[in-house]
């Protein structure tokens, strides 16, 4: 096979950065490398800036850290790896924004980015944030892909640039309800949600699933995601005698909740979306939650021999920042990832040029399983992971598709 100068180095650096990527096998390598090949125009280092938005700040800054320390990893080893493209090696940039889970910093911190030139947007965390973004991200044509936000309407707003790694709020939502009625035989269930986009939302699919399932909500009331003090809730909710208690919204407030749960004498089932199974909230909940009371999902997983690359992925975390993952730190890590694979494969990090590559991403080999993305930019056959708290912490049930 004759291969050019250029192309022979656009492939070797495709193939190191492919294998840093984990996806060694699709590549081939060329028999030959000219010995007197000239430096790369590369050499004088071309800059490409990748934007990361969480809540950096606030209640939820653990998650935020945790989506930023998975975005600091996968640049720190690309570009120790060394990413070529077109010919040019290049420096991956993180510019790290905080919207502090707040709709309106989000579009504010979005517009910066834009404003930046970012070549495209691993974020935001929260549904509530990563909705009104997308718009601004979609008019300025940068691909955006949220490693968390579980908000069906994130995908649905037919934005090209949306990408989202992990299930949504229907699968989540569902399947939680279906659990709580067939698997916890819960028959008087009470809802609470936080009003936010996504703990809303989780909120309602789970109890439509519930009355699907033959379970009857007895009660349904909401809060704030910035509330602390939920005895008058509780209350009422005690009254109507649940045996599973369902919160939509995120670890912070889920925390205190089992706490007051606990004082006023409730021993219902706990159960969660993704926003609070993470590994704070066994801390937050403390002697609160007894064994087998808690259940969450995280919306992904892995199964068989996929289970190997996350396990060595939350070993090296924990080596590199003294801190176990808490939920989406993987998926930020694999979004950065498939975005640069991206990049390097399309021969450019214009998005004009890379975005219709990474739309066609497809059985990308991650810490996080395989990924593909489907017409709407959802990932392809995206699992859940059931969990519960036993003896501090959390333990896998099972893995569901
Ligand atoms: N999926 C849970 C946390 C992020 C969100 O707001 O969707």
């Amino acid at each position: 096979m004759h291969f050019t100068v250029k192309s022979t180095l656009t492939v070797l650096a495709a193939a190191t950065l492919l294998m840093a990527c984990g996806k060694q096998e699709q590549v081939a390598t060329p028999a030959v490398v000219p010995a007197s090949a000239p430096a790369p125009a590369a050499a004088k280092g071309s800059v490409v800036k990748i934007g990361h938005v969480g809540p950096i700040s606030g209640a939820i800054a653990h998650l935020g850290k945790d989506n930023e320390n998975g975005a600091r990893l996968a640049i720190e080893e690309l570009n120790t790896a060394g990413v070529m493209i077109d010919g040019k090696k290049v420096t991956l940039e993180l510019m790290t924004e905080d919207d502090a889970a707040d709709p309106k910093q989000g579009t504010a911190v979005a517009q910066k980015l834009v404003d930046a030139k970012v070549a495209g947007v691993v974020g935001h965390l929260n549904s509530g944030t990563t909705i009104p973004a997308s718009k601004l991200y979609s008019d300025a044509g940068i691909p955006q892909v949220s490693p968390s936000a579980t908000n069906p309407k994130y995908t649905r707003q037919g934005f090209k640039t949306a990408f989202r790694m992990v299930a949504d709020d229907t699968q989540l939502g569902g399947t939680l309800g279906r659990y709580a009625v067939g698997t916890l035989k819960g028959k008087a269930i009470a809802v609470i949600d936080d009003r936010t986009a996504y703990g809303q939302g989780v909120a309602e699919e789970f109890a439509k699933a519930v009355a699907a399932a033959g379970g009857k909500v007895v009660a349904k009331e909401f809060t704030t995601d910035k509330a602390t003090d939920f005895n008058a809730i509780l209350t009422t909710i005690k009254g109507t005698k649940p045996d599973v208690v369902f919160f939509g919204g995120m670890d912070a407030v889920a925390g205190p909740m089992l706490k007051q749960m606990k004082a006023l004498g409730i021993k219902a089932k706990f159960m969660g979306g993704d926003g609070i199974c993470s590994t704070e909230l066994v801390k937050l909940g403390g002697d609160a939650i007894s064994d087998d009371q808690v259940y969450c999902a995280e919306a992904g997983g892995v199964e068989g021999e996929d289970k190997a690359g996350m396990d060595e992925f939350k070993a090296k975390f924990k080596t590199k920042f003294g801190t176990d993952v808490q939920v989406y730190a993987p998926y930020v890590y694999d979004a950065v990832k498939i975005m640069v694979a991206a990049m390097v494969k399309a021969n450019s990090s214009d998005p004009v040029k890379y975005l219709p590559v990474l739309a066609a991403t497809t059985d990308y080999k991650g810490v996080t399983g395989p990924v593909s993305f489907d017409e709407k930019g959802d990932i392809k056959n995206g699992a859940l992971t059931l969990k519960t708290v036993r003896a501090g912490k959390l333990e896998t049930l099972a893995v569901i598709r």
